[in-house]
């Protein structure tokens, strides 16, 4: 039972309220007259490979810290202190020297923190700002913005510092609104946090009034930002050490992300006082995450959570203290908003962010997305912004600003799905071309994690030209997946579509957000399927294994596979029962008959898409794909390039190189052009590969066609002659009048004035 500490939240009075932000962002930050820092010259950051627990337990002991996500088998970002690296070899460890001297990084960043102060005209995002400033700042942002925001004190640090937090929601009564909260520096040292965490702030309020999405999520909810949980530790990487990682109790520090209650004392956390993962003597032993946790009880209307850290870029979900999933359907929540993340952060130009599971990383006991989850009951991630750990933690100043830029649509996105009850989404892709001759099938995920979605209410609406909205039911398949069917349409037509659904308190929600003003559109083509293999029938003229292979185990085969909780029980075709699988047995073990130590190759008859390259006709290469890469000892460290061939196999042009681990088949299409040029020399090949031991590999693939797909004639084009004049216009009123299915322009059965407006539309449109 969890038990609501009463907290009276003292408000900060609002200073500066008249200063601008170029001010305040010119605030000279304060050198210290004889500089304290620690220096750490000769110390090296070094990627190592550790296979073997008493490689890792060496390793650790020579350390001066781990840098990298990963503490455990696999590959390891660490700082050595002079001397240690000459040692690795004798331990069998293999390296490779990333930076030669840390100290270097460490004055180059300061240098040009120093220049970056001179500048004029530079914004408060393209330079790191110490604590005293980072709080004027914060207040004077609230002061700008005196209807929709409040800075309150959460509770103070140790030595006696405040921890701020904003609170930012749209004028009015907001007592009944759910909340969204993020916070950035738990850990010192990774300051990137705050300022992305401050930049969504500041996005929120000046984009209220502005920006329809803003005003509306701040309509609907509060969101309350607390930009430096840790101020004590954050001081230090200023004045004393800039590597700085824990608070500052007892002058050892305890790791803040290690002293929340939820999975306390557990897997990747220490007892020990020295250790950068020290847990504290107990749950909340540390004023800073006590301050949190009382703040978010005592407010109690916090239904979603992240927290920002550097770096890795990783949008991680719970559980992190054990391997342990979320019941299947909030799992699927998890997953796709955090690919929706993903994606948008690629749309804003930004670097690739993996989603996975917190545990894949590595254990980690006592983590505050773990309590915000099992606790606190919110949608909670942690986030792990850039770098990939060539700055790592000394991330320059220029990466600031397109670090808050990329994840500020990513916080968005987030927000809004987490505080409307019920999410939308199309696993595969929304379909880019749609049948002239047959429904277009997809696949839609209503999540509901909430248990709020309004059964019956899925919707697709579609229109076939200009033609108003049409709406049909979803059919549901169960498990909160549904099917959607586009219609059949004239050839060259464009068909928009959208999807909704109701939450039982009557809101609708829509995907694309939009609906009807941005909806999705496909394009109805004739589809000639020009090779289609479901597996059923033997091997055919398929490639299994190639000179070069070095898999020692689970190599491709057709066969019925045996499911495990890394590989399928059912192909995908139905009916059927075969697919092409790594190793088909279940074994033992997860590790029994996955790939092992090297890779399997796999690749199709040779297919003709030499039509494709007739004006007007596209090649599509349609497969299903099966991938898992999140379990064993070294999750996430394989991928299985997809690639394609023009020449028969000679060279190759890669399609998609797949590391997503949704164990659940997955669709996927390609047009072929859009790599190489369409000939009837084509292949394609599956690279399943185990690169990394611990790793475990398993991949399936099933139902690969390709679909040749265009149009003749233009649609309008009645004669199928090549042009467009009087006599397809008279065609049309005949079949019109004669109520022929091919004058029912909009495929609804009836022949009235919206079939005449598309054909006169597609008529005057080419
Ligand atoms: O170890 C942490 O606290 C976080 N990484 S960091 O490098 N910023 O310190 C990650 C915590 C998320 N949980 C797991 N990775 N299990
Ligand atoms: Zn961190």
């Amino acid at each position: 039972m969890l038990r609501f500490a009463s907290r009276t939240v003292v408000l900060v009075s609002v200073v500066l309220a008249a200063a601008s932000w170029a001010q305040v962002g010119l605030v000279p930050e304060s050198t210290p007259q004889q500089d304290p820092r620690r220096r750490v010259d000769g110390h090296q950051l070094v990627e190592v490979r550790v296979n073997t627990q008493s490689q890792l337990d060496a390793l650790l002991g020579l350390a001066e810290s781990v840098w990298s996500e990963n503490i455990g088998l696999g590959l390891l970002d660490v700082q050595l202190p002079p001397g240690a690296v000459e040692k690795l070899p004798e331990l069998g460890i293999p390296h490779r020297i990333l930076h030669d001297d840390v100290q270097s990084l460490i004055d180059a960043e300061w240098a040009e923190i120093q220049r970056r102060n001179t500048l004029r005209d530079i914004s408060w995002y393209e330079n790191y700002h110490n604590y005293t400033n980072v709080i004027n700042y914060l207040n004077t942002l609230a002061a700008a913005h005196p209807t929709l925001a409040t800075v309150e004190i959460a509770g103070q640090s140790i030595e006696g510092r405040n921890i701020p937090v904003i609170r930012i929601t749209a004028p009015g009564d907001a007592s009944a609104r759910p909340v969204v909260f993020i916070n950035g520096t738990q850990h010192a040292r990774e300051w990137i946090s705050t300022k992305v965490v401050m930049y969504i702030a500041e996005s929120l309020l000046t984009g209220y009034g502005s920006d329809t999405r803003v005003t509306d999520l701040l309509n609907e909810c509060e969101v309350i930002i607390a930009p430096i949980v840790n101020p004590d530790g954050f001081v230090y990487t200023w004045t004393n050490y800039r590597l700085w990682r824990k608070n500052r109790r007892g002058g050892y520090g305890v790791d803040l992300n290690r002293n929340w209650s939820v999975g306390w004392g557990g897997a990747g956390s220490d007892g020990f006082t020295s250790s950068e993962v020290y847990r504290g003597t107990a749950p909340f032993s540390e004023p800073e995450t006590d301050a949190i946790r009382s703040f978010v009880e005592s407010d109690g209307r916090v239904v979603a959570a992240i927290d920002y850290h550097s770096y890795s870029q990783l949008i991680l979900w719970p559980w992190s203290y054990d391997y342990l999933d979320p019941p299947a359907d909030e799992l699927a929540r998890f997953t796709d908003v955090a690919y929706a993340m993903r994606q948008e952060i690629l749309n804003a130009g930004g670097v690739p962010y993996s989603p996975q599971p917190s545990y894949d990383l590595y254990l980690a006991a006592g983590v505050a997305s773990d309590w915000f989850y099992g606790a606190a009951n919110a949608f909670a991630y942690t986030i792990e912004l850039r770098d990939d750990g060539f700055y790592g933690f000394e991330l320059p100043p220029s990466q600031i600003l397109p670090t808050c830029q990329e994840n500020w649509p990513a916080f968005l996105y987030f927000a809004e799905q987490a505080i409307r009850p019920v999410v939308i989404s199309i696993p595969g892709g929304a379909p880019a071309t749609a049948s002239t001759d047959q429904p277009t099938v997809f696949n839609v995920t209503i999540s509901d994690a909430a248990s709020s979605y309004e059964p019956g209410t899925g919707m697709l609406h579609y229109r076939v030209g200009s033609s108003s909205f049409t709406s049909a039911p979803l059919t549901s398949l169960g498990g909160g997946l549904f099917q959607a069917a586009l219609p059949s349409a004239p050839c060259g037509s464009s068909i928009d579509f959208y999807i909704t659904a109701d939450s039982t308190d009557g809101r609708t929600v829509s995907l694309p957000s939009a609906g009807p003003d941005a909806p999705f559109t496909a394009t109805a083509v004739e589809i000639t399927i020009a090779f289609e293999d479901n597996m059923e029938s033997g091997t055919g003229a398929w490639i299994a294994g190639v000179a070069g292979d070095t898999a020692t185990t689970g190599q491709w085969e057709l066969a019925n596979p045996q499911g495990t909780a890394a590989q399928p029980e059912d192909d995908h075709s139905n009916p059927g029962t075969m697919c092409w699988v790594t190793g088909a047995l279940a074994g033992s073990s997860l590790g029994t008959y996955d790939v092992d130590n090297g890779a399997t190759t796999l690749i199709t008859p040779r297919l003709d898409a030499s039509p494709a390259q007739a004006d007007g006709i596209d090649a599509w290469l349609v497969y299903y794909r099966w991938y898992s890469n999140d379990q064993g000892a070294a999750p996430n460290s394989d991928s299985m390039p997809i690639e394609i061939s023009n020449d028969d196999g000679a060279t190759w042009t890669q399609l998609e190189l797949v590391t997503e681990n949704l164990n659940r088949w997955e669709r996927r299409e390609f047009n072929i052009a859009d790599f190489v040029t369409p000939t009837d020399q084509i292949r394609v090949r599956f690279v399943a590969r185990d690169l990394s031991p611990g790793s475990i590999v398993e991949a399936a693939i099933d139902d690969v066609r390709l679909e040749l797909r265009g149009c003749a004639c233009a649609p309008a084009d009645m004669n199928c002659d090549g042009e467009l004049n009087f006599f397809d216009v008279l065609i049309f009123l005949d079949l019109f009048s004669a109520s022929d299915p091919a004058a029912d322009f909009n495929n609804d059965g009836e022949f009235n004035f919206f079939d005449v407006l598309i054909f006169l539309d597609m008529f005057s449109n080419g």
